[in-house]
């Protein structure tokens, strides 16, 4: 990756899109983890604008936990403004966003920075949902109601929200241009808008047969092609509990280790990645901060961290005569 100006990170300290509470400290156990530090090693320039909230809502609302979807539906609308319009600067002053959530209702923001950014250019945007799930409900197929399984089918425009969900993230994202990895619960009429549309779903099964590898590859050589912005969106999610303990919506069956290292280890050498989100993360439900030190460790390797340093890169291969 040829390296960005700086490095912004930018925390949003949120469990709006979630009916598990925790997610919200995400952000800080990110930082307490050693983001910025892990960076910095890797001679990076590095800028932490600290965390964009919600005021606490009064003590005689009902409690956060028994809050319905459409009572948090305000809060995260209203972040996911803030965080447009904050990520479309930083990115048009050249330098690197990293999303610090926050569950992943926060993506309509951090997206819809990328899409208006790149409408500017040109440039088209391709997006890399890392997560166990595919985050494509709407109102309709949602079986919780809570936004954080909803936000890719905001960006790619999908009917079914109502006017109350108006914003600059709705239809900004071409399906064909998203690829989700490392799913393995997706619901029965998500499926079907999945497929509908043209999302491309790279399953563990997809996974187990052909491996990280052949998958990236052809994924990485496609938006190359078109000269795109990539964005990635790492849920904790996505990785097997067993590995990253710390999330609200945990699935068996998960990336491995190496196979969540492989993908950053690609994306970095691939010099596509302009943005990235780092979401779910809930310290709450972390095993001594196992899952926010893994997290760490991702985003080292995205930014070129490497087991032999950054001129070993990928192996190739060659054909005996
Ligand atoms: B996450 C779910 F039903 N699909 O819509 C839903 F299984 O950001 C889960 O990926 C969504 O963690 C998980 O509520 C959202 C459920
Ligand atoms: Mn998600
Ligand atoms: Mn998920
Ligand atoms: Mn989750």
């Amino acid at each position: 990756m040829t390296k960005p100006r700086r490095i912004d990170l930018i925390g949003i300290a949120t469990a709006a899109g979630a009916s598990v509470r925790g997610c919200g400290m995400g952000p800080e156990a990110l930082r307490v983890a050693g983001l910025a530090e892990a960076l910095i090693e890797l001679d990076q320039v590095v800028v932490d604008h600290g965390d964009l909230r919600r005021p606490h809502p009064a003590l005689d609302a009902s409690p956060a936990s028994q809050r319905l979807p459409d009572e948090r539906r305000a809060d995260v609308l209203d972040l996911a403004a803030r965080i447009s319009d904050q990520g479309l600067a930083i990115l048009d002053a050249g330098n690197f966003p990293v999303f610090l959530g926050g569950d992943h209702s926060i993506a309509m923001g951090t997206v819809s920075a990328v899409a208006r950014h790149c409408a500017a250019t040109g440039k088209p945007v391709f997006v890399l949902w890392v997560d166990a799930h595919a985050d494509f409900n709407t109102p309709a197929t949602s079986p919780s109601g809570n936004l954080h399984g909803m936000p890719l089918a905001l960006l790619c425009g999908e009917p079914g929200f109502d006017d109350e969900y108006q914003g600059e993230w709705l239809g900004r994202i071409d399906p064909r241009h998203v690829s989700v990895i490392g799913a393995r619960s997706v619901d029965r009429d998500e499926r079907k808008l999945l497929n509908a549309r043209g999302v491309e779903v790279l399953d563990m099964r997809k996974i187990d047969e052909l491996g990280v590898v052949a998958l990236m590859r052809t994924l990485l050589t496609r938006v190359k092609a078109t000269g795109g912005h990539l964005h990635v969106s790492l849920d904790v999610d996505a990785m097997d509990p067993a590995i990253a303990p710390g999330g609200g919506t945990l699935v068996p069956g998960g990336l491995s280790y190496r196979e969540a290292h492989l993908i950053m280890e690609m994306l970095h050498d691939s010099g596509l990645v302009g943005s990235l989100d780092v979401v779910e993360l809930n310290p709450f439900l972390d095993h001594g901060g196992a899952s926010a030190t893994l997290l760490v460790d991702l985003v080292a390797s995205l930014f070129g961290r490497a087991i032999m340093g950054e001129e070993a890169g990928p192996v190739e291969f060659v054909t005996e005569e």
